[in-house]
């Protein structure tokens, strides 16, 4: 006398490992990315493009050259670092809030306190 045994189709299981292996690379692509940009300052200009894109969640690094000594104060972040030429200095922050900043140059005297570029956060 035998006895009937339920059979669960073993393949069942393996479409669905399947199935879930083709998803995680795509869940991989959602992750924050580590955008770096390099700029250079001359007379407290930037040269090229005065605006830096990332998106939303980046983890944001900007190495910073400059012709002469200043601080860069990146606003909405509130965020000052110091350039010592000659070496780079850099301005690292996790991008957060979602907007267009101004990064700001602070020097001694009047009239020092002027964008030199600006971030945009894109959602
Ligand atoms: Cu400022």
């Amino acid at each position: 006398m035998t006895t009937a045994t339920t059979n669960p189709n073993p393949y069942r299981w393996r479409l669905r490992l399947i199935a879930l292996a083709a998803l995680a690379p795509i869940a991989g692509v959602a992750a924050a990315a580590s955008p770096k940009f390099s700029v250079e300052l001359v007379g407290g200009r930037i040269k090229g493009d005065d605006t830096l894109k990332v998106r939303q969640g980046d983890q944001v690094q900007v190495s910073v050259v400059s012709d002469q000594p200043l601080v860069l104060h990146l606003h909405g972040y509130d965020i000052e670092t110091k350039v010592a030429p000659p070496a780079p200095a850099l301005l690292a922050f996790k991008a957060d809030l979602a907007g267009r900043f101004p990064v700001h140059e602070h020097r001694h005297g009047p009239g020092n306190h002027r964008a030199v570029m600006f971030i945009e956060v894109h959602p």
